[in-house]
């Protein structure tokens, strides 16, 4: 746990929030602010910074495995997966997270 760490928080259940999917290594969560119709986060419990910070490769495992729960739990057949490493990358919550995106046309690079 990291204090200050707002998914510490949520993982930890400080902060209410309707989980998509938990198990015992991770949870995910619709982001705050989405940017597409489907917007979910995958957060493993542990706190990580980033992918430069995380030292148990296990936990690369769980997430993708929390990426896979949660599109079946939300019944996706199709999606795209992001993760965001450093400010200049977008990243604006320092634990490490997995966008999962779907519901609108996500193919990468547009255009
Ligand atoms: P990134 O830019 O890759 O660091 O993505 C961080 C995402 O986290 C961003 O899309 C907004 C979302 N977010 C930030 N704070 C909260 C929060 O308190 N709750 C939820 N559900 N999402 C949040």
């Amino acid at each position: 746990m990291s204090e200050d760490c707002i998914f510490c928080k949520i993982a930890k259940k400080e902060i209410p929030t309707e989980f998509v999917y938990e198990d015992e290594n991770v949870v995910s969560f619709r982001d705050l602010n989405p940017q597409a119709p489907v917007h979910v986060l995958v957060i493993p419990k542990e706190h990580y910074s980033s992918i430069r910070e995380v030292t148990d490769k296990e936990v690369f495992a769980h997430l993708m495995y929390g990426v896979q729960k949660t599109a079946e739990k939300l019944n996706l057949k199709e999606f795209r997966t992001v993760i965001n490493t450093g400010a200049a990358a977008g990243q604006t919550v320092f634990h490490i997270h997995v966008h999962v995106l779907a519901g609108r046309d996500l193919l990468w690079p547009p255009g």
